[in-house]
């Protein structure tokens, strides 16, 4: 086995030391860091999202697998040249006004970030004016909003309406989801996409920004 096909089964295993002393290794050795991200970093972190998709591992595993990834992209992001970016693009994500959870949504930002997005997390109880001034800020390609209740969904509408009223919508595909969010919802809130998990989320995403 390679040492980046090794990398790639230390990700999925969340062998955080493991991983960062091949990704020192590679790049000792002249690897280019965007190939350690792409076939090393990246594909490890997809076959995690595929897994959890169908039930073969649990949250703890992924979040301790994003855990290890981020030691080899700690490792390598600083040795980008300016040609050589690592991002696909760029998501900002959040948890609307009057909503606390974000287990859900960090495991989402970090399947983003797994599958080479750059992520701009602005955390949680987030009034829709400040989803319009990340967006104004961070010029993201995909803007991602989360709730978990029933009570905080109406929320999701409001902030699509507010990206509207400020003139950014259009700038921006928008992606909802949480335990209680459907597809259903989300086209009747004008959304472009509804993800049911994180592994879902990197997918669409991806289609987003190709
Ligand atoms: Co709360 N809570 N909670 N809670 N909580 C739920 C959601 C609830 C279903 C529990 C229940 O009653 N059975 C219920 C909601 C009922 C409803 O609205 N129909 C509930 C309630 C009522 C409440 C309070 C009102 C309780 C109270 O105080 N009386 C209160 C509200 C606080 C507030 O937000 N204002 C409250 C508080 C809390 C805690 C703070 C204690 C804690 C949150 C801690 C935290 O997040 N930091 C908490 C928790 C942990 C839960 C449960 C138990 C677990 C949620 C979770 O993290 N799941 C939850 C019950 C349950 O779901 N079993 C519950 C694991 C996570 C990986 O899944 O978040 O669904 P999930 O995320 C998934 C997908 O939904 C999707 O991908 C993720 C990964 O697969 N996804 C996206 C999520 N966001 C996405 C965004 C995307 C795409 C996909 O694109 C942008």
């Amino acid at each position: 086995m390679s040492k980046m096909e090794n990398i790639v089964e230390e990700v999925i295993a969340g062998n955080v030391a493991g991983v960062a002393e091949l990704t020192q290794e590679l790049v000792d050795e002249g690897a280019k860091p965007s190939d350690i991200i792409k076939d090393g970093l990246v594909a490890g972190m997809d076959v995690v999202g595929g897994r959890f998709k169908k039930n073969e591992m649990f949250v703890p595993e992924v979040l301790i697998a994003a855990k290890s990834m981020h030691a080899g992209m700690d490792i390598v992001k600083p040795l980008l040249t300016d040609g050589e970016s690592s991002s696909v693009g760029t998501v900002v994500i959040g948890t609307v006004e009057g909503d606390l959870h974000d287990i859900g949504k960090n495991l989402v930002a970090m399947m983003l970030e797994g599958a080479g997005f750059e992520v701009i997390d602005l955390g949680i109880d987030l009034p829709a004016d400040e989803f319009v001034e990340a967006v104004k800020e961070h010029q993201p390609d995909v803007v991602g909003i989360s709730a978990l209740l029933t009570t905080t969904m109406p929320a999701m509408e409001e902030t699509i309406k507010t990206l509207e009223e400020a003139g950014v919508r259009d700038q921006v595909k928008i992606m909802v989801g949480g335990a209680p969010v459907s597809q259903e919802f989300a086209n009747e809130i004008g959304a472009d996409g509804y993800a049911a998990d994180g592994s879902t989320a990197t997918d669409i995403a991806r289609e987003f920004v190709n």
